[in-house]
């Protein structure tokens, strides 16, 4: 249920997806159809054609991948949508799991000529596990690609959620006229526009008319259908929402063909704003007093001003700009004075906002990832985990002239969970340690310690690939021991790291009673 003096309700999900699926695309294409932007940008800004709203990092627009996930709240009809793009490579997965805790629904792309995909699959893994329902979308139908029945046994089979489509593809992949609305029978009917730019036209048509539209392609669409009805495979809204079953959309998220339906969909059968359980397993109701959890840290989205916005998803009760609300960690009080609503790079003041709602909160230095901020009765919302990093490097400042800036980029790049930061007194602060779930990371801090703080680094990567939460009694334990080297993170975590696991093997054998605790992998 929604706040009651919420007039407009809120629809908040995460678009996710394996790489390159069409996901900061389909964002785009979403933004166009919601009128919020009214030429549709490309992932690669070719020339004379901006870039898209989500991928607003400079690296982001030179390499055409997402790397950081980004949010849009906008207007669609009488509600609001807080849609999160996600970064599809399993380097960046850290943020796209963070992302997951602070969404109702997902929307997950699929390419028709790829079918389901190994990110794809631990995805839907991680959504199953938190009971987030799944809309999936075949995307690229412009394009050649499998058969739309085959594309349906895959999921069953890959995943094991039945799928439901409500439209159905008239046209195979590569020859996409419309689609099937399968709950009214109609035929909607697309029409290109120049390079996708705007809005493609649809026109809705009966059955009848459809025949002379379409011919065949409309025939074998309805065949197929009726097969699908014969196999149960239609949406039921309580299998949708408890995750046995997945509406299944077709789109070309280029063309903006099937977006509409999309947003229909969404505002139609995704679940509103749901209430989180709080660390003690007790659930505030979302019309309760305000409450919030920080979900995602970014700077540099503003190189005129270098502000550090910190992501929150309000839960419950309503918030007001300037409102003084607790930090759940420290139980200090937090002057919300600058709030704002959060569109890729660009920002706007926010007065009140209201369950699902997505807040920037602008220069919250208290505030962390996975941080509680809440007014009246207290709360404490989970922590987010972070990964078991696979990769490590040492990082020097190029110039240690700048070891300042150095400093303040390191303490940043941590902050926003970019890479794991660690030290030890052996290494010193000049030289900390960056622990990734994937090499990618490094790129990304080395490219941003240079543009954003002017602080070229140097990294050496360090034959690790293996970390184990140990405690104090072990930090001392292992000091000396071979094959091992115990860092502390800057959340007050000891990890010990392990060229390989044999080494880990062999150093736990031999110190049975040291704690080395495995700790949360990648892909859940
Ligand atoms: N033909 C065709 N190409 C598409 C479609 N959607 C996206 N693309 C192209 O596919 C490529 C990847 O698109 P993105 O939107 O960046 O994919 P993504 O899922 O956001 O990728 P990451 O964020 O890096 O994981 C780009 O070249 C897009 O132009 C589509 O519907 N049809
Ligand atoms: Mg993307």
């Amino acid at each position: 249920m929604t706040n009651p003096t919420d007039t407009r309700a809120r629809r908040t999900f995460a678009v996710i997806s394996h790489p390159d699926a069409g996901k900061s695309t389909l964002t785009e294409a979403m933004a166009l159809h919601a009128r919020v932007i009214s030429e549709a940008g490309a992932v690669h800004g070719k020339a004379g054609r901006r870039g898209t709203v989500s991928d607003w990092m400079e690296m982001e627009r030179a390499r055409g991948i997402s790397i950081t996930s980004a949010a849009l709240q906008f207007d669609y009809g009488d509600h609001v949508v807080n849609l999160v793009d996600t970064p599809g490579h399993a380097d960046f997965s850290e943020d796209t799991y963070r992302v997951l805790s602070a969404v109702d629904s997902a929307v997950m792309l699929v390419d028709a000529a790829k079918g389901l995909e190994p990110q794809t699959l631990k995805l839907f893994q991680v959504c199953a596990q938190r009971g987030i329902p799944v809309i999936t979308v075949i995307n690229k139908w412009d394009r050649p690609g499998l058969d739309a029945l085959q594309l349906m046994d895959e999921i069953q089979k890959e995943i094991g959620l039945r799928p439901t489509p409500l439209t159905w593809p008239v046209g195979i992949a590569g020859e996409f006229r419309g689609v099937l609305d399968r709950r009214t029978g109609d035929l909607i009917h697309y029409t290109r526009t120049a390079g996708g730019a705007t809005r493609a036209p649809e026109e809705r048509v009966g059955a009848a008319a459809a025949e002379a539209l379409a011919g065949e392609a409309w025939l074998a669409a309805v065949e197929e259908h009726d097969l699908l009805s014969m196999d149960d495979a239609d949406h039921g809204q309580s299998t949708f929402l408890t995750g046995t079953t997945t509406p299944v959309l077709f789109a070309s998220a280029l063309l903006n063909f099937g977006v509409s339906q999309l947003l229909q969909i969404l505002i139609e059968l995704a679940p509103p704003p749901q209430p989180t359980p709080a660390v003690d397993g007790a659930v505030r109701a979302v019309g309760d007093d305000f409450s919030a959890f920080v979900f995602k840290v970014q700077s540099g989205m503003d190189a005129a001003h270098r502000d550090r916005l910190a992501y929150a998803r309000v839960c419950s009760g309503v918030f007001e700009r300037g409102m003084v609300v607790q930090h759940g960690e420290t139980g200090k009080p937090f002057a919300t004075k600058y709030a704002q609503a959060v569109f890729g790079r660009e920002r706007t003041a926010v007065e009140t906002a209201f369950p699902g709602d997505i807040i920037g909160l602008v220069n919250a230095a208290a505030l962390r990832v996975g941080d509680t901020i809440y007014a009246g009765e207290p709360v404490l919302y989970p922590p987010i985990a972070s990964f078991a990093p696979e990769h490590f490097a040492s990082a020097r400042a190029v110039d240690t002239g700048r070891y300042k800036q150095f400093r303040r980029g390191i303490e940043q790049m941590d902050q926003e969970g970019v890479v794991q930061v660690l030290r030890s007194d052996l290494r010193g602060d000049q030289s900390p340690v960056l622990a990734a779930v994937g090499p990618m990371q490094f790129e990304v801090v080395a490219a941003r310690m240079e543009s954003e703080f002017g602080a070229a680094v140097r990294l050496e990567r360090l034959d690790y690939s293996v970390a184990r939460r140990t405690d104090d009694a072990g930090v001392e334990a292992l000091e000396g021991v071979r094959g091992v080297e115990v860092l502390a993170r800057s959340d007050g975590t000891h990890l010990a790291v392990f060229p390989d696991k044999w080494r880990a093997h062999v150093v736990a054998r031999d110190h049975a009673d040291v704690l080395l605790e495995p700790l949360p992998a990648s892909g859940g």
